[in-house]
């Protein structure tokens, strides 16, 4: 690459409307211009783009850590807009007893409790949506389905009451907002956060708490001494941060992947089996969790570039999963490549430890619909909700073709 042109890259703004709602160009042209870049619109940041590079760094928590913040603010130099993550924004030893207790509780095992329930709601969901419908139900599939099954069956098995739980989103958009500069996105968001703030904290109490959801399953910990009381609101806090918008704009990129990609939803209606895997895919190809920053511990020497000591460096998530130098035509949705090893939940200590809620909930979501619908088709094209972190969808008018 020419001097220019490198020049040209780094000086791009990644949190630019232009690069949010269209990040596939600046990704490629970050991963050409080298494994690591100096992102010069802002102090002291790098950028890694490629797979290889930014794998190695997720997984190198000594030199590459996360209790300085995984957003551009650098927690030692500048107050953080809410206590920090006991989970995401903690390195080892801080980090293990939070993790250790709730890896278990998200885990496969826990979750077989939860599998019944939710594949019968999400069969009444989609029963419910159809119901009157002629042969062909046009929706716009954000609200009606990425939005309305995990808003019903999330809240219910964290154990939080009814009431308020509108400000779930809203709280979620903000927090991945304020992971990236304070930019117009965040100004917009910043009026109302401590509304839905303080609506969220609230809810991690134990006396709020159902006592036989995951909110509880986190307080008893706390009475074994797993973790501390003082800890406690603050795990299930977690839940509610990571939860809820993580999931919405996984299911809306799997249903996105479905009306582009008719074959792959007639495969999947013959053998609803392959909804984990079209989940997986899907979480590669569109990536809704974009990108998370670390903080170099020490001076890092990558290629020819040190990232000196305090430095943030920007983890694109997203342009990793669609480096070529990893992946055969990475562009592609493509059911029958094996995305495992995809960097959409992370990778290493932090990877994400709901990553089996979600995944549950799209099997659920996906075999309800397979049931029921013989084609999705996109009435329009899709709009995009702007957001620092995630790669997110406003509208996803479709058709629903019923079977
Ligand atoms: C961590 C993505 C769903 C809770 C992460 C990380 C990513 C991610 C990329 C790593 C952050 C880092 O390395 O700094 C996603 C995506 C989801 C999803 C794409 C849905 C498609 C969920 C759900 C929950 C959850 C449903 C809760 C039930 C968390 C928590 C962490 C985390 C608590 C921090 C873990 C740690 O630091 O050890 N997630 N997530 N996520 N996720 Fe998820
Ligand atoms: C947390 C948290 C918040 C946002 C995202 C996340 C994707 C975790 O509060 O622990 O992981």
């Amino acid at each position: 690459m020419t001097t220019t042109a490198l020049t040209a890259v780094a000086a791009v703004d990644p949190f630019s409307p232009e690069v949010l709602s269209d990040p596939l160009p600046f990704q490629a042209a970050l991963r050409d211009a080298g494994p690591v870049v100096r992102l010069t619109r802002y102090d002291d940041l790098y950028g890694m783009g490629r797979y290889a590079d930014a794998h190695a760094a997720l997984v190198d928590w000594q030199r590459f850590c996360s209790s300085a913040g995984v957003g551009l603010s650098n927690f030692r130099r500048e107050a953080p807009w809410r206590p920090p993550s006991l989970l995401l924004e903690a390195d080892p030893p801080h980090h293990d007893a939070p993790r250790r207790v709730l890896a278990p509780i998200l885990g496969p095992r826990a979750l077989r409790r939860l599998r019944e329930r939710w594949f019968a709601v999400a069969e009444e969901h989609v029963d419910t949506l159809l119901a009157g419908a002629g042969p062909v139900l046009e929706v716009d599939a954000m609200p009606a389905l990425a939005e309305a099954f995990p808003l019903r069956v999330f809240p219910d098995a964290v154990g939080i009451p009814r009431e308020g739980r509108e400000h779930l989103l809203p709280y979620g958009d903000h927090l991945f907002n304020a992971f990236g500069p304070p930019n117009d996105l965040v100004a917009k968001g910043a009026p109302h956060v401590a509304e839905h703030a303080g609506w969220v904290n609230a809810q991690c109490a134990r006396e709020v708490l159902s006592d036989d959801g995951f909110g509880a399953a986190i307080w008893a910990a706390a009475d074994r001494g797993d973790i501390t009381h003082d800890q406690a609101p603050l795990v299930v806090r977690s839940l509610l941060s990571a939860g809820v918008d993580t999931t919405v704009h996984g299911l809306g990129a799997v249903l996105r992947a479905m009306a582009t990609h008719p074959g792959a939803w007639d495969r999947l209606r013959a053998d609803p089996r392959l909804s984990r895997v079209a989940f997986e895919e899907a979480i590669r190809w569109e990536s809704p969790v974009q990108t998370f920053f670390r903080t170099a511990e020490v001076d890092v020497a990558i290629g020819d570039t040190v990232v000196p000591e305090g430095a943030k460096i920007l983890m694109f998530l997203g342009s990793a999963n669609h480096d070529p130098r990893h992946w055969d035509d990475p562009d592609a949705f493509d059911l029958d490549r094996d995305p495992s090893g995809h960097v959409g939940f992370g990778m290493g200590l932090h990877q994400c430890v709901g990553q089996h809620v979600a995944r549950l909930e799209a099997e659920a979501l996906l075999t309800a619909l397979a049931a029921r619908v013989a084609r999705i088709e996109v009435a329009a094209e899709p709009t995009r909700h702007l957001n620092n972190t995630m790669h997110a969808f406003a509208t996803q008018p479709m058709r629903l073709h019923l079977a």
